[in-house]
């Protein structure tokens, strides 16, 4: 059984306790992210943005291109990369009952834990590019910023056991336009239906993520022309995955 606890102790708390060091089943959320940080071969990407900022498409036009270098990347998504997953992205997305905030957020840590554990780190491991729609920044802003979940960053730190992506690119649209888009693909869905303000934070929360560090992050106008931006996507990318030797293939 693992313990999760905030901080690790001072060495007065653990001679009071008469403990030399800290027993080994309690893992320290304070030090998660030094686990296992880049230690895998392969490289993870992670498509970000609003409602109908066109994720989808530029994802599908990445992946062809990655193909058509022999370089096969395995597709994924959250809420629903797994069985799993699919069963929570159903009570998220389509509830017809009320969703509390914190079970809002529990649910989609759920989800990713079980996703980063069972399909990301072992395709990492085997040196495949995984490219995920949405990861551990939706939550950051959609339940930590938009809803005012405070313990948002914590659980994600928990649920990813500090996997941080390589690249992350959000594709950047005015909840007036993404939502218009959306609005044309049928009934909307639990979170597509929350006011506008929601929305306008949570395009404000992807910004402010971006400008904290640009190497990481990635921030495209999703208004232009899908062509143009598949384009700069693949030149971002290849340029990434040629740093990481994973590009040309061998
Ligand atoms: P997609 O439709 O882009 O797959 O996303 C599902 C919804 O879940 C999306 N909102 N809508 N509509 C964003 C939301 N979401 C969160 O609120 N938190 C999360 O951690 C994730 C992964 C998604």
């Amino acid at each position: 059984m693992r313990v999760y606890q905030f901080r690790h102790p001072s060495k007065n708390v653990l001679r009071h306790l008469k403990l030399l060091t800290a027993p080994p089943e309690v893992v320290y959320i304070s030090r998660l992210d030094m686990k296992k940080k880049k230690t895998y071969p392969g490289f993870f990407l992670v498509f970000e943005g609003g409602e109908g900022c066109g994720k989808s498409t530029q994802l599908r036009k990445l992946a062809q291109a990655l193909a058509r270098q022999s370089l096969p990347a395995l597709l994924t998504r959250e809420p629903g990369g797994t069985p799993l997953g699919k069963g929570i992205r159903k009570l998220l997305l389509h509830a017809k009952h009320e969703v509390s905030p914190e079970a809002e957020l529990f649910l989609y840590e759920a989800d990713r834990a079980h996703h980063v554990e069972s399909v990301v780190r072992p395709a990492l491991a085997r040196g495949q590019v995984v490219i995920s729609d949405r990861h551990a920044d939706s939550t950051a802003v959609y339940q930590g910023m938009a809803r005012g979940m405070r313990f948002a960053d914590t659980l994600n730190r928990i649920a990813t056991s500090g996997l941080q992506p390589d690249l992350v690119i959000i594709l950047d649209v005015p909840p007036e336009v993404g939502l218009a888009r959306v609005r044309g693909r049928g009934t909307p869905d639990r979170l597509e239906r929350e006011k506008m303000a929601f929305h306008k934070k949570v395009r404000k929360g992807f910004l402010a993520l971006a400008k904290k560090n640009s190497r990481r992050y990635k921030v495209f106008d999703g208004t232009r022309d899908p062509e143009d931006i598949g384009q700069e996507i693949q030149r971002l990318v290849k340029t990434r995955l040629e740093r990481k030797g994973l590009w040309p293939r061998h």
